[in-house]
């Protein structure tokens, strides 16, 4: 009897402490294991089509590096195409998807668009690059001084026109040719090309022509040679996939471009003079970085300029040096210089 009462206990005894001690052992196991980090999944919502927009290109190139970085991040494009009225709907199923812990986009007539989208998803987080919208707790926005962009094209186009180069007239005539007109574009793209140019001399004037899409390059061309043939020498062209008349136009009548947004003197060398440029895939990689370790302030607009590094015009390109003549390129050394040291600040009004 007694042998069986101690039996018994020892039993009893074995069932309270193998469980503690196997639990003890996965507990161990549990915490040697790395922790895997929270999937983060993107969306990149583009409004338009990636191929030939420079700012969408950067956009897909700075997310996907930094995806590349982080092991738990994914990333979807989804193109949005040129018709406007689409792209709230657009926006609005990828957030129904509930695929994405974050949808980034690069657009200045998004945040309106978002901000619709936000009131029936209030979990879900927005970012748009290249728009400026504050105080909205699920979107957080990134604008370029497109000022000092513009101001860099009109200087060089300024210094260009009045220059003893073989496609330059007489006539102190500027052009630019844009896709479509809002806000960005009519209170800091348009005035700072101007100023740019008048800050070269007074009596520059700058004709100015709206093709009405982003993707039509045959108006682009019309347009461009109407511009020729009144007297333009120097052509700003802001209009995405339509760029491409612009340039084949001016190469044919042996007048200039001014492109906009990234590096692409390539493109057309001794036909595009200078590049003013945005360092959009930097800020795209540095902000959805930030936004995959929790980093991003929401709520907050953040407006970006050439001091802090992103913008900038293109000067050490070898068909820079190449195309344009010395004095021109001391002239625009100088102009830069005044920027980057604060000498001469050019502001981004309110849109
Ligand atoms: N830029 C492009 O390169 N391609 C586009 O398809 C395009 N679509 C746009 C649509 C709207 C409604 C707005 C406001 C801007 C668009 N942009 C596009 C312009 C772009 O955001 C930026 O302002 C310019 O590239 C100048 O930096």
């Amino acid at each position: 009897m007694k042998k069986c009462k101690a039996v018994l206990i020892a039993l009893v005894l074995l069932t309270l402490l193998v469980p503690t001690v196997l639990f003890a052992a996965g507990e161990k196991e549990e915490a040697a294991a790395p922790v895997a980090a929270k999937p983060f999944r993107i969306g990149i919502f583009v409004p338009g089509v990636v191929a030939g927009s420079p700012l969408y290109e950067q956009l897909v190139e700075g997310t996907e590096k930094a995806v590349h970085e982080n092991q738990n991040a994914t990333v979807k494009v989804v193109e949005g195409g040129f018709n406007q009225g689409e792209w709230q709907e657009k926006v609005t199923s990828m957030a129904a998807s509930l695929e994405y812990d974050l949808i980034i986009t690069s657009n200045p007539a998004l945040p309106f668009i978002l901000a619709e989208v936000a009131k029936s998803f209030p979990q879900q987080k927005f970012i748009n690059v290249d728009a400026f919208y504050e105080g909205h707790p699920q979107i957080a926005t990134y604008l370029y001084n497109q000022v000092e962009q513009a101001y860099f094209m009109g200087y060089l186009g300024g210094l260009v026109t009045k220059s003893k180069m073989s496609g330059a007239n007489s006539d102190l005539k500027l052009g630019m040719v844009v896709a479509q007109q809002y806000p960005a574009l009519d209170k800091m793209m348009r005035p700072g090309y101007e100023m740019g140019a008048k800050a070269v001399d007074p009596n520059i004037t700058v004709d100015f022509r709206v093709i009405g899409n982003w993707y039509d390059a045959n108006k682009a061309a019309d347009l461009t040679n109407s511009m020729i043939d009144a007297g333009a020498d120097v052509i700003l062209s802001i209009c995405g996939g339509a760029n491409q008349g612009t340039i084949k136009a001016a190469k044919e009548r042996g007048k200039y471009v001014l492109f906009f947004d990234s590096n692409e003197y390539k493109l057309a060398p001794g036909t595009i003079l200078g590049c003013g440029v945005l360092y959009q895939t930097k800020l795209v990689y540095e902000v959805v970085t930030a936004a995959i370790k929790g980093q991003v302030e929401y709520g907050k607009a953040k407006v970006v300029d050439t001091r802090a590094g992103y913008v900038d015009f293109i000067s050490d390109d070898p068909l820079y040096i190449q195309h344009v003549p010395a004095d021109i390129r001391a002239e625009m050394d100088k102009m830069i210089k005044k920027i980057k040291s604060g000498e001469l600040v050019l502001q981004v009004p309110k849109l």
